[in-house]
């Protein structure tokens, strides 16, 4: 096997064993990479107009399912690469042979690096493409965008043409994310602030994890007046401020925090846990007999809940488990009972006069985005030890499951206002995006110039969509940890550093003094 495409692979180089760092198999890595294969294959076959919106979806699901920490089952991933196989000779009568993505990763390694770009952007930006679509909402830029980046993958060899694709990759992806965005809000209203226990009440409870807020409302609908509470788990937190969800008198609270302590905070656990998205990991003894999939996750004699959503496995499983005797009482990473979420762009923007003036008055001095994604590894103690240290003056915002490290610290308030903002999921990047382009208008001047500072964490290929549009957008100076991407050759880091300052975090204290000196 061979893969490099998240933040801990081994040894900062790949993984080449017998098993991957996050628990995937070597068959595993090498049915996924059958399957990107076959996707360029179709995309080839697609290249005379004759797709249609099955073949669309398939696109989705063929990159969705490769992400990291979403489908460990050879089993849907070869069922999954035979539909595009049948798909591709249905569009098209011609021969197209597979892809072999052996011949990516032994490619010159500036040339590896720019089509890894893309491939793993655009894995990501299909997950977001995905929760899109299952609200009804598709983008025909977005969608035609897929096929271009598959063909050139398999064909394009110029690294100039490769580099502009990285960063059209970018540009899409922000229209991507302004499609989520709008899915979400059109179908769950403009989120607002909320406070989140962290305490679990006794009784029957489901814990629903992941990104995909359709299956939240699905579940929400069917668990009314059952006795059933509902809990959310690491990226599916920000589903409390939506107030078509948090009506829902049953989603009581947040159960633990980033995605990487599941195994511990799951053990013995007395109710089951869904997965709707990434990131699942290898599920353990103490708890496999209570975990659920649905959508493109999939893991090995799991139960997984089919297309038609019906999820009373679940709830009977929830029933049966009985939870908490009494309210269990738990806290965050620093040891708070509540976080607080719904700090979407209109939430913020609302008080725009307010931080404005608020600047002027040199009140807040700095903004901070501090997020992305978590991991294991300890040197992500970094974004915590970053966050205490920025000065009373300056705002924070934060999104997706990197927020874990900092959201139930009390780093008080300006004027009323948390200094603690938190966005929402990971593709709420477009939130910041947004609260960034507006400052930037209000004070008249370019984003760059505004005393703003991106203090981001990667992990795995979402977050290479997110990158690639700060890029595509032109933001310089972003710091970036806990490694850099093993994908990016010393070439293209270089054009990155040259082009961008992209800066690799070193310590805190070093990092907040050369921002504020
Ligand atoms: Fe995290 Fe996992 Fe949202 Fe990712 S739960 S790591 S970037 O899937 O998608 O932030
Ligand atoms: Fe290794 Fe990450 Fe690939 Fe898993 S997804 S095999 S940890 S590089």
């Amino acid at each position: 096997m061979f893969c490099f495409q998240c933040q801990q692979t081994a040894h900062n180089t790949g993984c080449d064993g017998k098993v991957g760092v996050c628990g995937k198999k070597a068959d595993t890595a090498v049915y996924q990479d059958e399957l990107i294969g076959a996707l360029i294959a179709l995309a080839n076959a697609a290249e005379n107009g004759s797709s249609t919106e099955k073949t669309d979806m398939l696109i989705l699901k063929g990159l969705f399912t490769t992400i990291t920490n979403v489908n460990f089952n050879n089993v849907t991933i070869k069922q999954l690469t035979e539909e595009i196989h049948i798909e591709r000779n249905r569009i098209n009568s011609q021969k197209f042979d597979d892809y072999d993505m052996k011949k990516l990763w032994n490619d010159h390694e500036d040339i590896r690096s720019l089509k890894s770009l893309i491939l793993f952007g655009i894995k990501g930006m299909a997950a977001y493409a995905y929760h899109a679509q299952a609200l009804g909402k598709t983008d025909s830029e977005v969608t035609s965008f897929f096929y271009k980046a598959l063909r050139a993958i398999g064909s394009e060899n110029d690294p100039e043409k490769l580099l502009g694709l990285v960063l059209e990759t970018g540009n899409v992806n922000l229209k991507c994310m302004a499609l989520l965005d709008a899915a979400n809000t059109d179908a769950y209203g403009d989120p607002v602030p909320t406070e989140v226990p962290l305490t679990i009440e006794k009784g029957p409870f489901i814990v629903v994890s992941g990104h995909d807020l359709h299956d939240m409302k699905l579940l929400l609908e069917q668990t009314k007046d059952k006795g059933v509470n509902i809990y959310t788990h690491s990226e599916m937190l920000p589903a409390h401020g939506y107030p078509k969800l948090k009506a829902y008198p049953q989603l009581k609270g947040n159960f633990g925090t980033g995605w990487q302590n599941q195994q511990t905070e799951f053990h013995n656990i007395p109710a089951p846990i869904l997965f709707t998205t990434n990131c699942i990991m290898p599920v353990r003894q103490s708890y496999c007999d209570r975990v659920f999939t649905t959508s493109i996750v999939s893991y090995p004699e799991l139960v997984h809940i089919g297309d038609d959503k019906d999820f009373t496995p679940v709830i009977e499983k929830a029933i049966e488990c009985g939870g908490y005797d009494e309210d269990r009482e738990m806290t965050g990473m620093n040891g708070g009972h509540t976080v607080t979420t719904g700090f979407a762009h209109n939430a913020v923007l609302s008080n725009a006069e307010k931080i404005i003036s608020l600047v002027k008055e040199g009140r807040i001095k700095h903004f901070f985005l501090i997020g992305g994604c978590d991991g294991a590894s300890p040197s992500r103690s970094y974004y915590s030890d970053f966050a205490r240290l920025t000065p009373p003056d300056s705002l924070i915002l934060t999104l997706a499951c990197g927020k874990y490290r900092i959201n139930d610290m009390d780093l008080g308030t300006i004027d009323g206002i948390p200094r603690i903002l938190d966005c929402g999921q990971c593709n709420d990047a477009y939130s910041a995006i947004k609260i960034a382009l507006a400052l930037a208008e209000a004070f008249d001047c370019g984003v760059n110039d505004l005393p703003l500072t991106l203090v981001l964490s990667w992990y795995e290929q979402k977050a290479v969509c997110i990158l690639l549009t700060l890029l595509s957008l032109g933001i310089k100076n972003i710091y970036l940890g806990p490694t850099l991407p093993a994908f990016v050759s010393k070439g293209v880091l270089d054009v990155l550093v040259d082009k961008f300052q992209l800066t690799p975090i070193s310590t805190p204290e070093e990092d907040i003094k050369r921002i504020l000196g």
